[in-house]
């Protein structure tokens, strides 16, 4: 049903599903969707319809780290539309996006100095993947072409990206579409061995090994490329024990297998460096990233990628396309000026420093809900941290669900997912706010326990 201009009801369109929500139970959201709407944002807080002022404590979906509304975002996006609001990018380019890759190139470990420009998570991943094909084949190693990727592992919902993926809610209904040749590493979550670890779990780097298995199995010879999140972030904040990236990385290098690192949520500081790859001292072959780049304001997506690759393709007639891939809004003059300003003010307010501030107030924190007798386990690492609820008798998702309506009550969006709650708070949030965050998720589950 329509609803002219001037006559539009948001709450009966709501109810209508008029707008079919990603990753939504509409038919919960239509019938009550008052409550969930939003209609402004500020800093680190959300207004919603009913003049509701909630904490973000998602940083919107991982992707608004200097908050809402700021000054210079607005201004930058106003500026551009005045300059150049859109310039073809394929066969021309312009200086926003230039500069863009430069500033990422110089942030990004030594040897990764190109940046191929993409509009979302999802697109970078499956970038990533076509870079990989490519780089085999352009080396006539085309037979290299398996994917491996990791149980629970989040890369968008692209076909590649849902193919190396392992969250299965996301690949049952879709399973006749998988991409040939995948495969997956086992998670290195083993709760017996690392629940209520602070940061980084000592046990676990041998989990690694599982790629050798996988080595064995396919030969070398077939396999392209290894996607992992350095931190598995949608699944729930799984954090990579010491010396486990170190030894993904050195049994890729060994195999000629290229290391892809999905930083769509650890880069840009979440882990209080720019990229995982820092935090953890682990240089991958590629860097998939996106959100916190523009701040989440303008959509963008790309992917980094290291100079052994990028000049395998510089080869053939010097009038050829060399990869035929990309996107109309490849390095958009919107997102790219945005971008800039971004990475500009995480500069200039050394906000990497700052997460590594907060990082032990978020631990200290929320470790003390480990009395909570419902709390199954809590992990943390950078601005990022999680905790699981132990499911309800018969009703898995249940205590979850509860809390996530109880904090849209008590000024608190969490983002929860069945029965797991995950942080990942703006970097300009104080300490008093992380602490206020931790007292009322105590109040929330102590209530639906
Ligand atoms: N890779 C990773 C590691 C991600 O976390 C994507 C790819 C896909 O990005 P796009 O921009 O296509 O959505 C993601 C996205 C959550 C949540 O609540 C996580 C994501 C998206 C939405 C919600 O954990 N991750
Ligand atoms: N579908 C059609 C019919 C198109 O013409 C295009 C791009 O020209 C696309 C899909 C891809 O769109 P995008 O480049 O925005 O990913």
């Amino acid at each position: 049903m329509s609803h002219a201009t001037g006559n539009f009801d948001p709450m009966a369109t709501a109810r209508e599903g008029t707008y079919w929500q990603p990753f939504t139970a509409s038919r919960r959201l239509s019938a009550n969707p008052a409550p969930r709407t939003m209609v402004g944002a500020e800093g680190a807080y959300y207004k919603t319809i009913e003049g509701n002022r909630l904490f973000d404590t998602l940083s919107g979906l991982w992707c608004t780290p200097l908050g809402h509304a700021h000054p210079l975002i607005a201004e930058a996006v106003k500026t551009q539309v005045e300059t150049l609001d859109f310039a073809p990018s394929f066969q021309l380019t312009h200086p926003g996006a230039l500069q863009l890759a430069q500033r990422i190139t110089s942030m990004a470990p030594d040897g990764m100095n190109h940046v191929f420009f993409a509009n979302s998570g999802s697109e970078a991943v499956d970038t990533a993947l076509k870079v990989a094909l490519g780089y085999h084949r352009t080396r006539a190693e085309g037979n290299r072409f398996r994917m491996i990727g990791r149980e629970r592992g989040y890369h968008g919902v692209g076909f590649g990206g849902m193919s190396v993926g392992g969250i299965v809610s996301n690949r049952k209904m879709f399973a006749a579409g998988m991409i040939p040749g995948v495969d997956h590493l086992r998670h290195p979550y083993v709760p017996e061995q690392m629940a209520f670890s602070r940061g980084q779990p000592a046990w676990g780097a041998d989990l690694a090994d599982d790629l050798e298995r996988l080595v064995a199995l396919h030969d070398a010879s077939t396999i392209a490329a290894v996607i992992v999140e350095p931190v598995q972030g949608s699944t729930g904040v799984l954090v990579p024990p010491v010396g486990y990236l170190q030894r993904l990385r050195e049994i890729c290098t060994r195999h000629g297998i290229l290391l892809i690192f999905d930083e769509v949520i650890t880069g840009f500081g979440r882990m209080g460096a720019a990229f995982g790859a820092q935090r953890f001292g682990v240089t991958p072959d590629m860097i998939c990233f996106a959100k916190a780049v523009t701040n989440g304001i303008v959509p963008m997506g790309g992917v980094i990628v290291s100079d052994a690759i990028y000049n395998t393709f510089m080869t053939g007639p010097e009038n050829a396309i060399e990869f035929c891939h990309g996107y109309t809004y490849s390095g958009h003059p919107l997102a790219a000026a945005v971008g800039n300003v971004v990475l500009d003010v995480m500069e200039r307010e050394d906000l990497f420093a700052q997460v590594r501030a907060l990082e032990p107030v978020l631990e200290e924190s929320i470790h003390t809900l480990s009395d909570l007798p419902v709390v199954a386990d809590i992990r943390n690492i950078g601005l990022t941290a999680a905790i699981d609820l132990k499911p309800a008798e018969g009703k898995p998702g249940a205590r979850g669900l509860a809390v996530f309506e109880a904090g849209l009550q008590q000024g608190q969006l969490l983002r929860c997912t069945a029965d797991t709650i995950s942080f990942g708070p703006p970097f300009i949030s104080t300490a008093q706010e992380l602490r206020d965050m931790v007292a009322t998720v105590r109040n929330l589950i102590s209530a639906v326990a």
